[in-house]
């Protein structure tokens, strides 16, 4: 209770206001997470099959297939109370999550580090791809297997949003990191770095994370009870 008050302040006091969002942010609108053991996307697939580029040169239309069947999982379920108290902040908005569950809540110029499952691209050339059908789709201007618009283990990430969201960490006073393990990189870094520099972290998470040691604050619940209650 004195940690939700506090938290409250902090954040009604911000300036410059960053929140970092994962997979737990989406988990009561029934998105599964990553790597909850009963829930988690991985607990029924193996992610090193499947969220790979050597996993989409070997297999394509099973990734293909696999994201299409999260597309879909996504567009049948609503943002949650938690979407919609953080879409109430003055604040950069940066996400792992590659949902738009947090521009549907009314999130603007949302940072996506991870990409998107609405925005597939040609493998081989790169153009956009709208409305692909196929297993997978091929690319209208080259014929290439279309992909995900996300990013995989190995790849980089998409370079002007991780360059925003470090440089929007580096100067804030206040971050709150919700619903990620901390276990991906370079993301979990982002936090480190606000609290390196004099900025304090506050963690929203029904679990302890590697994350802890660098929050001020850590408010062990579910992102869609305790964000309503620290946002006013
Ligand atoms: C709740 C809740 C509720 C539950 N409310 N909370 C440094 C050290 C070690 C390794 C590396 C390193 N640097 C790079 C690496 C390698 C690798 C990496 O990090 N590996 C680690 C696993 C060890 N990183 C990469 O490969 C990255 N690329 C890279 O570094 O490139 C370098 C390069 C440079 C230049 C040229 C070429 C290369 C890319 C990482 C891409 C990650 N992609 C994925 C898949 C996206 C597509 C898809 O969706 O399928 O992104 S992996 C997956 O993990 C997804 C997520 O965004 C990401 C993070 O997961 P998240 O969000 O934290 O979810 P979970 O499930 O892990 O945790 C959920 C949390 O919610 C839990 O804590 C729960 O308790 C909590 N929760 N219910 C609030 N109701
Ligand atoms: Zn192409």
């Amino acid at each position: 209770m004195k940690d939700l008050r506090a938290a409250a302040d902090l954040i009604a006091g911000a300036r410059r206001l960053v929140v970092l969002t994962g997979a737990g942010m989406s988990a009561e609108s029934g998105v599964p997470t990553f790597r909850d053991a009963l829930t988690g996307l991985w607990a029924r697939f193996d992610a090193h099959e499947l969220a790979t580029p050597e996993a989409f040169e070997r297999d394509p239309a099973l990734v293909w297939g696999w994201y299409e069947w999260r597309r879909q999982l996504v567009e049948r379920v609503e943002p949650n109370a938690g979407h919609e108290a953080v879409a109430r902040l003055d604040c950069t908005l940066i996400t792992q999550n590659v949902d738009d569950l947090h521009e549907r809540a009314g999130s603007r110029d949302v940072v996506h580090l991870h990409g998107s499952l609405f925005e597939p691209r040609c493998s081989v050339c790169a153009a956009p791809a709208e409305r692909p059908a196929g297993e997978p789709p091929a690319c209208v201007r080259c014929g290439g297997p279309v992909r995900p618009g996300v990013v995989w283990f190995g790849e980089a990430l998409p370079a002007a949003a991780l360059e925003q969201a470090v440089e929007a960490a580096a100067a804030c006073d206040v971050l709150i990191t919700v619903g990620t393990s901390g276990l991906v990189h370079p993301a979990a870094e982002i936090p480190q770095v606000a609290a390196r520099l004099g900025g304090t972290v506050i963690q929203v998470n029904p679990e302890p994370t590697p994350l802890d040691a660098v929050c001020a604050l850590n408010l062990r619940g579910p992102a869609a009870v305790v964000l309503p209650q620290i946002i006013s």
